[in-house]
């Protein structure tokens, strides 16, 4: 049992945003209660169909643990690769012989996300890691948000239940500051900016453009969903610290990328028509997602 495990039964989906916040309040909060395990969703939905999309770059030590991990009933997994230059597609392969590989044109984590969701076909959508970081176990508290109105929920390792062994002093000091900026320019209630464990209804991509190619894109995501006024709930999880390998993440860089979308974000028109030089872009995201599927 690991600690997810011991932290499922204290898991509690709290709802992130009000009205102050252009966000429309939530109607329901679903809570689990600790020691009723049974309450906790270990299991997908039945009338649910629930994609997981997984963005690889050089994994394939970690898809063992990652795969072995995934809750059955699954519509579809589709990993997205980064131009792994070890063998993470075959294991992928061999790991879950229905897996959908992409192979990704642009580089970065955020164009590799919007190519996995422009190929997705379930009714909810999960975004996780490869590095064994985020724990496929959890899928299913995300789903029952979900399915319980949220339209989008969002991780959080900073709500009471959840939790990380990953994260690096400097990287929580930069997370909790620009989780913080967002809160005040956003109106938000959100404990935690960027963590990569997200699930949504697919539905929602209908209004969220994900346009962004590098790390920024859950804050990007996170800005977006409460300036189109989404039902957003987050969820406890757990962290645990990468398996095999080292973070792509360079903390200065990439948290200067942050905060450009933070500020930027502001002054974007969320309704209307999307900016001419996003809309084609999307549209030729798309298009890769089919023109570059391995089979
Ligand atoms: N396809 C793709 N995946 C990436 C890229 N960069 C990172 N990833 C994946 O994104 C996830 C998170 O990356 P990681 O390096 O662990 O960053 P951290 O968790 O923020 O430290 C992992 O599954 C990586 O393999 C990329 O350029 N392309
Ligand atoms: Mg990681």
């Amino acid at each position: 049992m690991g600690p997810a495990d011991e932290i499922r039964g204290e898991a509690a989906v709290a709802l992130a945003a009000d009205d102050a916040a252009q966000v429309r309040t939530p109607e329901r909060q679903l809570t689990l209660v600790p020691g009723e395990l049974e309450t906790a969703p270990s299991r997908l939905p039945a009338d649910l169909r629930v994609s997981v999309v997984i963005p690889t770059l050089n994994e394939a030590r970690n898809l063992p643990h990652v795969f072995a991990r995934l809750p059955e009933g699954l519509h579809e997994v589709i990993v997205v690769d980064g131009r792994s230059t070890d063998d993470t597609i075959a294991v992928a392969q061999r790991l879950h012989p229905e897996v959908r590989i992409l192979r990704q044109e642009r580089k970065g984590k955020g164009a590799a996300l919007a190519l996995g969701f422009s190929a997705c076909t379930g009714d909810v959508v999960v975004m996780i890691d490869a590095d064994q970081s985020t724990d496929p176990a959890e899928i299913p508290q995300f789903v029952a948000a979900v399915a319980d109105g949220a339209d989008f929920a969002k991780g959080s390792r900073f709500l009471p239940g959840g939790g990380s062994a990953d994260i690096t002093p400097l990287r929580r000091l930069g997370n909790r500051c620009l989780n913080l900026v967002v809160n005040v320019l956003y109106g938000t209630k959100y404990t935690d900016l960027c963590y990569g464990f997200n699930a949504f209804h697919r539905s929602v991509l209908d209004s969220l453009v994900v346009d962004c190619p590098g790390f920024e894109v859950e804050t990007l995501m996170n800005i977006r969903v409460a300036k189109l006024g989404l039902r957003v709930a987050e969820v406890p999880s757990f962290e645990a610290s990468r398996l095999h390998g080292e973070s792509n993440l360079r903390p200065v860089r990439d948290g200067l990328r942050v905060l450009r979308v933070v500020v930027r974000e502001r002054f974007r028109s969320e309704r209307g028509p999307l900016p001419a030089a996003v809309a084609p872009l999307a549209a030729a995201e798309a298009a890769a997602a089919t023109a570059v599927e391995v089979s």
